[in-house]
């Protein structure tokens, strides 16, 4: 039988849904996402509450396609910002670093489409019981917080203990990487690192060039040994970051790198002492387009893929 595809699923015109993008992925981006024809997300993560409310209603007015939020659950205002979601309407949400059972209930009461990323099978059967309408299976290749799991190993794995729908996440960021998702038997994918390099994206130019430099070996996970591990680009902050923790600096003397680290790169372009977050794909990107463009060359290598497999 053959799988309702994502952009069926949601009424929009690619299969492909944003990542979170704590601290980047303000309205407006959301809803440039959503106007490509991808489904655009508010990434709750670097928001106080009431950001989250004002930005809902700037990607409304900016654009008539789907939208949706990213609740990061680690954010200490999660609880009123899962009920702001439900007060202004949000059709569509996604969740990250954390559990969002204690949400579901209220949401799925007010129709929300609901789709928790997980990093293994156990979690994701779990949400499968709660009643989600699907998953996004995420691999350590992705940018900022990470599981353990490779996108090739995690997504048949959930694919097979869940008869929900999965969506693949981490490593993606071409056409022959989303000819690979589905043949693992996702549904869909969902992007980050490659928007970074859009056009659209309100990430400073510094960073952006960052992303456009590296290499495919210039990632790497910060805070495995503390218990948050976070995907970035190696710079002095990860160089000393890791220096530490392999010299057994405890948890707080860490956490003196990483505060405000992320906002340091995005707003003020600080490459040397910022938090850049990206996946292992950003060795892939060579120029900034815009979101249309990633969108339609993405789809169409991803064609051509298909009709060249033997
Ligand atoms: O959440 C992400 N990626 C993120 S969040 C973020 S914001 C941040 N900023 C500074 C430091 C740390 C984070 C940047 N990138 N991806 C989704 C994701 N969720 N990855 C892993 C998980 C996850 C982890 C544990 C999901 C569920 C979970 O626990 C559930 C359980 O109960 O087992």
């Amino acid at each position: 039988m053959k799988k309702i595809r994502l952009n069926e699923m949601l009424g929009i015109k690619y299969p492909f849904i944003q990542g979170g993008m704590a601290n980047i992925a303000t309205g407006e981006f959301a809803a440039a996402v959503s106007n490509a024809g991808g489904l655009g997300l508010i990434g709750a993560g670097g928001m106080r509450k009431e950001e989250l409310r004002e930005n809902i209603k700037i990607c409304r007015s900016k654009t008539d396609k789907p939208f949706g939020v990213n609740l990061m659950l680690m954010n200490p205002e999660a609880a009123d910002m899962a009920k702001i979601i439900i007060e202004e309407d949000v059709k569509i949400v996604t969740t990250g670093a954390g559990n969002p059972a204690k949400y579901i209930e209220a949401w799925k009461e007010n129709g929300i489409k609901i789709f928790p990323v997980v990093s293994g099978s156990t979690f994701a059967k779990k949400m499968e019981q709660y009643g989600v309408d699907g998953v996004i299976a995420e691999g350590t290749e992705s940018g900022g917080h990470v599981g353990e799991m490779t996108t090739m190993s995690l997504v048949p794995q959930i694919v097979d203990a869940v008869s929900i729908p999965v969506i693949a996440a981490g490593g993606i960021a071409d056409g022959r990487q989303l000819a690979a998702a589905f043949a693992l038997g996702a549904v869909g994918v969902q992007l980050g690192t490659c928007l970074l390099v859009s056009e659209e994206c309100p990430i400073h130019e510094a960073y952006k060039a960052s992303v456009i430099k590296a290499k495919d070996n210039d990632t790497i996970v910060t805070g495995r040994i503390a218990g948050t591990p976070v995907r970035i680009i190696k710079n002095q902050m990860a160089r000393e970051y890791v220096k530490q923790e392999k010299a057994g600096a405890d948890k707080m003397e860490l956490e003196k790198f990483t505060l405000g680290s992320l906002r340091r790169a995005v707003f003020d372009g600080d490459i040397k002492t910022g938090s850049l977050m990206a996946g292992q794909v950003a060795g892939q990107l060579k120029e900034i387009k815009s979101l249309e463009k990633i969108f339609e060359d993405m789809y169409s290598e991803y064609k051509k893929v298909v009709e060249g497999l033997y």
